[in-house]
C-alpha cells in the first residue's frame, strides 16, 4: 500500500499514527507530497489532489482520513480503531466526528490567513476560532478520556490538540483545560504520535 501525506497535515497524520497505531507500517509504502502544488503522481490518484491519500493493495484509491482508518481496521488485526457496531460505535463517532470539525475549524483559520491580506475574512477567522474555542470547552467537560485507549477518537484529539500546539500556540488550551492537558502529554508520548510530530 501507499500513504499519500504531507508532513504538517493533521489529516494525514491521523492516517500515518492508524498505520502506526495498527502495526502496518512494514506494508505500507509512506510517500510525501505537496497537495497544494497537485503533483502529477497525486492528482492521477486522487482528482481531489488531497492527502491523506491510501492506495491499497489492490489498487483502491481511499480519500478523507475517517475512510482511511476504516478500511486500515478491515485490513489489519488487533488493536482495532472502531468498534464494529453498537453504542461503542456510535459513542467513538460522537467524539471522532467532533474532533474532526475541531482540524476542520483550526485548519481553516490559518489557510485563511494565507491569503493576501486584502483578501483575508476576518470574521471568517474569528467564528472558526470560536468554534475551535467552544469545542474545546465541550470536549473538556463530556469526552471520558483515559490514557489506557486510543481509537479513532483519540486519534483525531490527539491530532487536534497537536495541530493547536503547532498552528495556533497563542490559545491558552493547556492552561485551561490541565486534565486534557495532561492526557496530550501522555499521548504524545506514543511512538506512532513521535514519529509523526510536525515539530
Ligand atoms: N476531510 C479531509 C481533509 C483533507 C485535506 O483537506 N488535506 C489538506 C492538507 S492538510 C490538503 O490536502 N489540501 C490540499 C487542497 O485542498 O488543495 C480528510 O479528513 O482527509
Amino acid at each position: 500500500m501507499q500513504l499519500f501525506f504531507n508532513a504538517t497535515s493533521p489529516y494525514a497524520r491521523k492516517a500515518r499514527v492508524a498505520v502506526l497505531e495498527k502495526g502496518l507500517a512494514g506494508r505500507v509504502t509512506f510517500v510525501e507530497t505537496d497537495p497544494w502544488a497537485s503533483p502529477a503522481e497525486l492528482v492521477a490518484l486522487n482528482p481531489l489532489s488531497k492527502v491523506p491519500t491510501l492506495v491499497t493493495d489492490t489498487g483502491a484509491v481511499v480519500t478523507e482520513s475517517d475512510g482511511i482508518i476504516q478500511v486500515l481496521d478491515m485490513l489489519g488485526g488487533h488493536p482495532y480503531l472502531l468498534p464494529p457496531d453498537g453504542p461503542a460505535r456510535m459513542e467513538l463517532l460522537v467524539r471522532s466526528g467532533l474532533c474532526q470539525g475541531l482540524i476542520d475549524a483550526s485548519f481553516i483559520a490559518v489557510i485563511e490567513r494565507r491569503r493576501p491580506a486584502a483578501g483575508q475574512w476576518d470574521d471568517w477567522v474569528a467564528r472558526q476560532r470560536s468554534a475551535v474555542i467552544r469545542s474545546l470547552a465541550h470536549i473538556a467537560t463530556s469526552f471520558v478520556l483515559s490514557p489506557a485507549r486510543f481509537d479513532l477518537g483519540d486519534i483525531a484529539l490527539a491530532c487536534a490538540l497537536g495541530y493547536l500546539d503547532y498552528r495556533h500556540p497563542d490559545l491558552p488550551w493547556r492552561q485551561q483545560y490541565p486534565a486534557m492537558a495532561a492526557w496530550q502529554d501522555t499521548a504524545d508520548q506514543r511512538p506512532s504520535m513521535i514519529a509523526t510530530s510536525p515539530n
